[in-house]
């Protein structure tokens, strides 16, 4: 069944206020399908649902995925009504099938979920300004200390080792190995790059293994465009795209919007010129993300907060060059070499963080 028609099924499946006068796709993530529905109400109001395809090559247990987004909206939306706050508008809320489900699963077993449209606000590919990726940060902080309590064994693993800098290293060299579309003649300087930066892969692995930085609850994917942004006043309200809160650490979280957001271009930037890590966006960040989390980290975590961004970022290209000779499997890809393209803007914000490592580390002792 092509993707309209599972769409239009899905629709049947939900309960939505008024009448579906439209369904366009939403392009961002890289992950799931993305739609907006829109539906008239009887007094003619126009009232938007989000609905998604969960992405169930990536997510292979969409119950237990299912589980845990509702368990941490649920646990959320508590905090934010104590606080005052708009339940609708800080939270992901999600809208059961019909019959009372957390998403349906249609014949071919794909599996699709509806969360309220969260209006007025935006996500952003690309920093606007550093009051905005400041408020981005305190944001993304606040999340981190809201979950401080959330009971972590209640949560499930959703993609095991997803965070393993090691284990994602250890891909990379497998797919090297296989060379399965015969790219790897392509990319010996990218492929070089990581293996002389070997040890890298080992340090938060390590110090998470020998308890010298703290498991926490993490988002894990923080990056700009999961976070909506207000269009009147500027501030973040919500953290989306729960699927891998999970168990982790904060540096990758620090660290991970740091890769994103301070970059000065997009993640598929094909002139590299363009591609540096912004000092003035990386201390916005430090700042806020340290009032977010008000004073919640460990000296070590502290320290190790550069490090949290050069090694996520590492990561994260490690990633794209993994996939790109694997032949695309994993990323969703608009065009030939995009996966090469992302994973070549990842190493040079990790060079150019290495040549600004001094500076990183003074903003953040400033802020510390
Ligand atoms: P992916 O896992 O593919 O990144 P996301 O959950 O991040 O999927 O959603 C993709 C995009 O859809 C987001 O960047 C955002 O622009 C939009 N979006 C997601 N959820 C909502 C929502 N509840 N309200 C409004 N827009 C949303
Ligand atoms: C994916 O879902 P999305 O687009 O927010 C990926 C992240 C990567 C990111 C790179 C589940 O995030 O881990 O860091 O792309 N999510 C998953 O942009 O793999
Ligand atoms: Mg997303």
């Amino acid at each position: 069944m092509d993707i309209n028609s599972q769409i239009d099924l899905a629709i049947q499946n939900f309960d939505f206020e008024g009448k579906v006068i439209d369904k366009k796709p939403l392009k961002k993530g890289h992950i799931n399908d993305t739609f907006c529905i829109v539906c008239e109400t009887e007094n003619k109001q126009n009232k938007k649902y989000i609905l998604q395809k969960i992405n169930t090559n990536i997510f292979k247990n969409p119950d237990e995925l299912m589980e845990n987004v509702v368990n941490v909206t649920s646990y959320i939306r508590k905090i934010v009504i104590e606080n005052g706050g708009n339940p609708e508008r800080e939270t992901l809320n999600i809208i059961p099938t019909k019959n009372g489900e957390n998403y349906y699963k249609d014949k071919d077993g794909d599996c699709f979920r509806v969360y309220k449209f969260i209006e007025d606000a935006t996500t952003y590919d690309l920093v606007q300004n550093a009051q905005d990726f400041y408020e981005s940060a305190v944001a993304f902080g606040n999340f981190q200390r809201l979950l401080s309590n959330f009971p972590a064994n209640t949560l499930y693993e959703t993609i095991p080792n997803f965070h393993n800098t090691v284990d994602r290293l250890n891909k990379l060299k497998e797919a090297i190995q296989k060379d399965a579309v015969n790219r790897v003649k392509n990319v010996k300087e990218e492929i070089d790059f990581v293996l002389n930066r070997e040890k890298d892969c080992h340090i938060i692995c390590d110090l998470l293994e020998k308890g010298e930085i703290p498991l926490r609850v993490t988002h894990n994917d923080t990056k700009l465009n999961n976070i909506m942004i207000d269009n009147k006043t500027k501030k973040a309200i919500c953290v989306i795209d729960l699927d891998t809160v999970m168990p982790g650490t904060l540096l990758n979280d620090f660290g991970d919007s740091i890769r994103f957001g301070a970059s000065t271009a997009l993640e598929d930037e094909q002139d590299l010129s363009k591609v540096e890590c912004s000092m003035e966006l990386f201390e916005a960040y430090t700042k806020g993300f340290i009032e977010g989390v008000k004073g919640n980290l460990t000296d070590k975590e502290k320290e190790m907060l550069p490090m949290g961004a050069k090694i996520i970022t590492l990561e994260c290209g490690i990633r794209f060059l993994t996939d790109y000779l694997q032949g695309d499997t994993y990323f969703k890809i608009d065009r030939d070499n995009h996966n090469l393209d992302r994973a070549r803007t990842q190493f040079k914000l990790v060079l150019d963080m290495e040549n600004k490592w001094e500076q990183m580390k003074n903003i953040v002792k400033k802020y510390c």
